[in-house]
């Protein structure tokens, strides 16, 4: 029986509850008394993710078991630390936050992981400390582990998590003290002090714009309107700003004046990519209200169509280039990956029908650029050929593009592209990706590494890193990816951050 639970308020009793078991908080844990105003919008009911659901299948074990072989490595030698560090069996430190083991929390949780989740809770619990004399970049922080912080509480219903996203986004808010409001890119949340990088007023357009599902659902819980009005006041800002073109927007924005720099350059890749994202993702957050949000978005697509799409010879795949003052380039970013299941969803929500065959094109692009190399695994950037002559192939992998970093964007969109069609051939890709995954980035030792060259399966050159989104967003893709059970995580009830952290979508006003 489909058992149905709300998300939970801010004031209700903290219990987590697992297949059935009840776990108590530990004692003090409860979120600090103050006058803080009524939540205004409730979220859409969704069903719980763990009550009743089918045991996992094959492949959702293999996941389970990379997942336990990624966990296993960072609880041997990065336990607290932020990455692991898998080939020399250390760590390596970001913000000194445990990053990883936080971006992980949902991903367990929804693999139905309870010791782990229980394990790492306990170090949530009496280790994540926020007084800490560290800068960190407001963007990374606020996806990873704001936004994984209140997952974690949405699917465990555990008040510690909102206590300490509460408190995260608390230390942030210094960083939108600026003059125009445009947030600095690091804030330190320890002395409050915010600031651009040394070289630079400028922030990055995608991390501005790309906070604001997070600070939104805070203020939504907590009922403390800071967060979002914060937050909010960006999009409308660049809303308003001249500089776009047919509604795509350059790659920086300058913190003091407000306006865009680095005119003329446009991409849907690295600092620019979550942009698109979160304009669809906040209209669908806040139940399809904010016509803006939808509006600009649209006027995007149709701008990504006029300016950056392209067919690549000899086996025409749509792709999407860039444009440098005009001049087009056929270079595109596996970033650019998550725009599939962008489109797919945006469709799914009553969007143009055509932006559904442009998903299909494009993650039909995005498997070719895993397919086409040695180790099945995408570089991190690709050109693709624009002439027709016959010794050329269609994806071509410059030296210094052909790292892997263990990125989630194929996944990701394979997840949406299934959910929506119902296509295997998309389970089927991911299962391929997958074992490329195991193939060549697994370390016996414990964890994943990320891989200098994708095109030398021999040698595949680990660089020794496994960032946090391996755990946070592959890992977790793959496994809903290869359910069937469309209520895992509906696509009506929650959206994902662009960590691939899931949130509730709002009930209309
Ligand atoms: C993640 O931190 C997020 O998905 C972000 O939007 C892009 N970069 C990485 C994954 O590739």
């Amino acid at each position: 029986m489909e058992h149905r639970r709300k998300s939970p308020g801010l004031h209700e009793r903290s219990i987590v509850s697992w297949r059935g078991a009840v776990i108590e908080p530990e004692p003090g844990t409860g979120v600090p008394s103050r006058q803080a105003e009524a939540p205004t919008r409730p979220a859409l009911q969704a069903p719980s993710i763990l009550d009743g659901q089918a045991p996992p299948n094959k492949r959702q074990k293999a996941v389970i078991d990379a997942f336990l072989h990624a966990w296993t490595g960072y609880h041997k030698f990065a336990w607290g630390h932020d990455e692991l560090k898998p080939v020399s069996k250390s760590f390596g430190e970001w913000f000194g936050l445990g990053l990883t083991l936080i971006d992980a929390l949902d991903t367990m949780w929804i693999l139905g992981l309870k010791k782990e989740f229980g394990k790492a809770r306990k170090w949530v619990s009496e280790k994540l400390e926020f007084q800490k004399n560290v800068d960190v970049n407001l963007f990374e922080s606020t996806i990873r582990i704001l936004g994984g912080l209140l997952s974690a509480y949405h699917l465990s219903g555990d008040k510690l998590f909102l206590e300490k996203a509460e408190d995260l986004g608390n230390r942030l808010m210094p960083a939108f003290q600026t003059p125009s409001k445009i947030p600095y890119s690091d804030v330190n949340i320890g002395t409050g002090v915010a600031h651009p990088p040394w070289w630079t007023s400028d922030s990055t357009v995608a991390e501005v714009t790309s906070i604001q599902l997070e600070f939104r659902e805070l203020s939504r819980l907590t009922g403390v309107k800071k967060f979002q009005e914060a937050a909010e006041e960006v999009t409308r800002h660049v809303h308003s700003l001249s500089g776009k073109k047919d509604g795509l927007v350059p790659m920086f924005i300058n913190t003091h004046s407000g306006l865009f720099t680095h005119l003329g350059v446009f991409t849907l890749g690295a600092r620019a990519d979550s942009y698109y994202e979160y304009l669809l993702k906040q209209w669908i957050q806040g139940g399809r209200q904010d016509t803006q949000l939808r509006d600009d978005y649209l006027e995007a697509i149709e701008g990504i169509k006029r300016h950056l799409l392209r067919k690549s010879e000899p086996s025409k795949l749509t792709f999407v280039g860039e444009l440098t003052h005009g001049r087009f380039s056929a270079k595109m970013d596996h970033l650019v990956c998550f725009l599939p299941g962008a489109l797919a969803l945006g469709a799914h929500y009553g969007l143009p029908a055509d932006h559904m065959e442009l998903a299909r094109e494009l993650m039909d692009t995005c498997y070719q650029m895993n397919r086409q190399m040695e180790t099945g695994l995408s570089p991190e950037i690709v050109h693709f050929n624009l002439y027709a002559q016959k010794s050329q192939k269609d994806v071509q992998v410059k030296p210094a593009d052909r790292h892997n970093l263990l990125r989630p964007e194929t996944v990701e969109s394979l997840f949406y592209l299934y959910r929506f069609t119902g296509d295997r051939k998309y389970q089927d890709w991911g299962w391929e990706i997958f074992q490329s995954f195991n193939a060549y980035t697994r370390i016996p030792t414990g964890g994943y590494s990320s891989i200098s060259n994708v095109q030398d399966p021999h040698n595949p050159q680990p660089k020794d890193k496994m960032e946090s989104f391996f755990l946070g967003e592959t890992l977790k893709y793959l496994y809903l990816l290869f359910s069937d059970h469309r209520d895992l995580l509906s696509l009506d009830t929650y959206v994902f951050n662009t960590e691939a952290h899931p949130l509730p979508i709002w009930a209309p006003a």
